[in-house]
């Protein structure tokens, strides 16, 4: 390939990757052992009803006190509104969240974003959880909630999405993840919701699918100069960077941003291309106004009017994610747009993703992420898109499946 992630797939490295992930079925899990959730042992038996594992308590048996926390630490609700509590929290993710697995980058999430992510419809503050060392009020550990309808296969269910989980380098392996997991189950228990629905790069019981970030270089200059990505074999500096060159405005005729009216066509459009799909968000035009309307540094949508028409026919849309490059003379961020939710019924996928690519160019990101979930293999391959080295494992809480999906068989992107 041209221009090889080093965030890549290469073959060794897959190989030593899936060998892992392997073994780590075998594991002992002294927490998620004792969740209601798919549990490895139960892979492939077909006996298991699919469906919730435990059935909702009434709310007057749900612990009325959150549990208990080591003796310095104390709980705390996160007001995201307040300016002061934001920054905190953008700290301790900035400082202490997601990394690569060899440490090069971090996510950096906005604080626009963290707000635009903590408060969609009907969101309950409760579910913005923190923990503070008593001593000095130091925010050291993070979970968030929000709910979401989220339809499997013909049920729509009710579930929280859980985020954000965070513990403080220095606080990690003393066991503090489950707690903070047991608390924020309690309050959505405490909202009459049993089911939610999380990701994560670790192997945990049991991963309703395994995704693959894949990634297309839009300034590939730097992304080889921080070490995101090498040169090919057989390429050069500038060969590389005319193989990525873009059109500098797209191409189809009636693409234009997202405005407020065009929610309803929009939300139609939506609902019906994910109805397809086995695990989708079952969109409302409230949620499409939060989720999918256009915000600064948040998230970008676009989408194809017919000139003659006026009927809105293809959607296509990513998120803002940056990350701190760690330890890099020249660049402290690279900026990433991540592929969210895209729809075509008239101008070709492969197309329609191909001007997403020339608007976040024209925006000025890096790298344009996309994992090979929905219809996004069509376009990976042709759009110069190469595998990365991050899996993404999707779970359910409280909902089992009998089968893993395919990442084609899902509808559901997670911030
Ligand atoms: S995924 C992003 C997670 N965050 C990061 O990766 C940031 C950097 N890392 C950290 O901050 C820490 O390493 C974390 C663990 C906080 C991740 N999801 O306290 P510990 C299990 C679930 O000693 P620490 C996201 O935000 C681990 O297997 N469990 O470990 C979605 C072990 O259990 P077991 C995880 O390293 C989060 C136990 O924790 C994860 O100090 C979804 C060890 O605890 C993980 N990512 O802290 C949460 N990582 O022994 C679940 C480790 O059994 C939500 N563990 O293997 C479930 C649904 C809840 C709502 C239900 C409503 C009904």
């Amino acid at each position: 390939d041209a221009n090889q992630l080093v965030k890549d797939d290469s073959s060794l490295e897959t190989i030593v990757r899936k060998f892992q992930d392997s073994m780590s079925i075998g594991k002992r899990h002294a927490f998620w052992e004792t969740q209601p959730v798919g549990q490895f042992k139960d892979l492939g038996d077909v006996s298991l009803a699919e469906g919730p594992i435990e059935p909702p308590t009434p709310l007057s048996e749900v612990k009325q006190e959150p549990y208990n926390l080591p003796t310095q630490y104390e709980w705390t609700t996160c007001d995201l509104d307040s300016e002061d509590t934001c920054t905190e929290v953008y700290n301790l993710l900035k400082n202490n969240y997601v990394e690569d697995d060899e440490n090069m980058f971090r996510f950096n999430y906005s604080k626009e974003f963290l707000r635009w992510a903590l408060h969609p419809p009907g969101y309950f503050r409760s579910w913005h959880i923190g923990v503070r060392a008593k001593t000095n009020k130091k925010l050291v550990a993070f979970i968030t909630g929000v709910p979401a309808r989220i339809r499997v296969r013909d049920e729509i269910v009710k579930m929280a999405e859980i985020n954000f989980l965070c513990v403080h380098k220095k606080l990690r392996s003393k066991r503090l993840a489950p707690v903070m997991i047991k608390e924020v189950t309690r309050r959505v228990h405490l909202e009459n919701i049993w089911q939610a629905a999380y990701t994560a790069g670790v192997v945990l019981p049991t991963p309703i699918t395994t995704c693959q970030y894949w990634h297309r270089s839009l300034n590939p200059k730097k992304l080889i100069d921080v070490g995101f990505s090498r040169l090919g074999a057989r390429m050069t500096m500038s060969r590389t960077i005319k193989l990525y060159k873009l059109p500098d405005s797209p191409a189809t005729p009636g693409f234009r941003k997202m405005e407020l009216r065009d929610v309803p066509a929009v939300t139609r459009l939506l609902r019906n291309y994910l109805s397809q799909f086995v695990v989708a968000p079952d969109f409302d035009e409230n949620d499409v106004e939060h989720w999918l309307l256009p915000e600064e540094n948040v998230v970008d949508s676009y989408l194809v009017e017919s000139p003659e028409t006026h009927e809105v026919t293809d959607f296509c849309s990513f998120y803002t994610l940056p990350s701190s490059i760690l330890g890099n003379q020249t660049y402290s961020i690279l900026k990433a747009a991540y592929s969210y939710y895209n729809v075509s019924t008239k101008t070709p996928l492969l197309q329609l993703m191909n001007d997403a690519l020339i608007v976040a160019k024209q925006k000025d990101f890096d790298v344009f992420n996309a994992l090979d979930v929905m219809q996004n293999e069509s376009f990976l391959k042709e759009l110069k898109f190469g595998p990365g080295d991050g899996q993404l494992h999707y779970y359910l809480y409280n909902y089992r499946m009998r089968n893993a999906l395919k990442p084609s068989e899902l509808g559901l992107v997670l911030l």
